[in-house]
């Protein structure tokens, strides 16, 4: 099987398994893992930020997130396609009791006067507004880099409103490799981060959330709370570390691979968006249908809508199998035309 359904599927390398095996460990929760210890403190100064916090998983880093910077009846608002609002189960509801505003705009774009439009006065019948996530690269919208200069206005009009700005980065890395901008220029304008290890870095587990010292020190608190407090993590944490010293740059070769596939995908007859980074967006009579298909010739990927679907390139598909994939593919517009 080629697995295309995402960059979080892949298995840790001989020289990651190898710094897991033999990774210093101490319980986390008294603060005493030298390997995670390290790994924080690594991507802090990789992001510009004071300090970062190791927990499980980019949920609980979103979520962190939105908790230590909203209290009960907030508003947070976001893009209508933010992975916050429509794929982590509910959790700014149900984890910290605030409100969530969607707001529209192009390819996961979300422009200041959107914000300006989108922010209510102070008025005893609304909700307080609080917090702007924004998301780079953002996945549903198929991996698209939120270009730094609306990055930096949107956080700057977020800022003259009061509000403080949390940057879903799960894949921030992919938009500094494809633009060769540091990832740490569009953390300057956030006030937390999140960044994720499992994705195209290809650790098995892990992200982290990056901020000041004393919003970290308040992360703290909530990670426990969230039963995110993790004992000997430094196991896991070394693969983490591995893969933000080692897989940042290779990245670029993933980029390469998805824009292969798009061509082949294009050549083959199909609508395809070019791709920005590792995720290629591809347009479909039915989504379900293609993908049972597409299934049967020995390709996975995912539903992105009724009309189309996602593949994404990542660390464990070579060249091969993208070519692989594109005949697969290819095969199954034949059959479309010949029914
Ligand atoms: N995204 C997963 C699925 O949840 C959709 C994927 O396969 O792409 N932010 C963004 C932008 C993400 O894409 C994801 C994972 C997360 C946060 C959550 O990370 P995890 O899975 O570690 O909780």
């Amino acid at each position: 099987m080629i697995d295309l359904r995402s960059d979080t599927v892949t298995k840790p390398t001989e020289g990651m398994r190898r710094a897991m095996a033999g990774a210093a460990v101490g319980d986390d929760v008294f603060g005493e893992d030298p390997t995670v210890n390290r790994l924080e403190e690594y991507v802090a100064e990789l992001l510009g930020k004071e300090a970062a916090i190791y927990c499980p998983s980019g949920t609980m880093t979103n979520q962190i997130g939105v908790h230590v910077s909203t209290g009960r009846g907030d508003e947070v608002l976001l893009h209508e396609d933010a992975h916050i609002f429509n794929y982590e189960a509910g959790a700014p509801a149900l984890l910290s009791g605030v409100q969530v505003r969607p707001v529209l705009g192009e390819g996961g774009v979300v422009a200041p006067e959107t914000l300006r439009a989108a922010v209510r006065p102070e008025n005893d019948h609304f909700p307080r507004p609080k917090l702007l996530c924004l998301e780079n690269t953002h996945n549903v919208a198929g991996g698209r880099i939120f270009p730094l200069g609306e990055f930096a206005a949107v956080a700057a009009e977020a800022r003259s409103l009061g509000l403080k700005v949390h940057l879903d980065g799960a894949r921030l890395f992919n938009a500094a490799v494809a633009t060769g901008i540091p990832a740490r220029e569009w953390c300057e304008h956030a006030g937390t981060v999140s960044v994720c290890s499992s994705k195209g870095l290809g650790a098995p587990v892990g992200s982290l959330l990056a901020g000041e010292e004393e919003t970290i020190r308040e992360a703290r608190r909530a990670r426990k709370a969230f039963g995110g407090g993790m004992r000997q993590a430094g196991v896991i944490a070394a693969a983490s570390l591995y893969a933000f010293e080692h897989h940042v740059e290779r990245l670029a070769e993933d980029y390469e691979r998805a824009k292969r596939l798009a061509a082949g995908l294009g050549a083959a007859g199909y609508r395809v968006e070019p791709p920005e980074t590792n995720i290629v967006l591809v347009q479909v009579e039915d989504a379900g249908e293609f993908l049972r298909a597409l299934a049967g010739e020995g390709v996975l990927a995912t539903p992105r809508s009724k009309g189309a679907v996602r593949l994404c390139t990542h660390l464990d598909v070579g060249d091969e199998e993208i070519d692989a994939a594109v005949e697969a593919v290819s095969r199954l517009a034949v059959h479309a035309l010949e029914r």
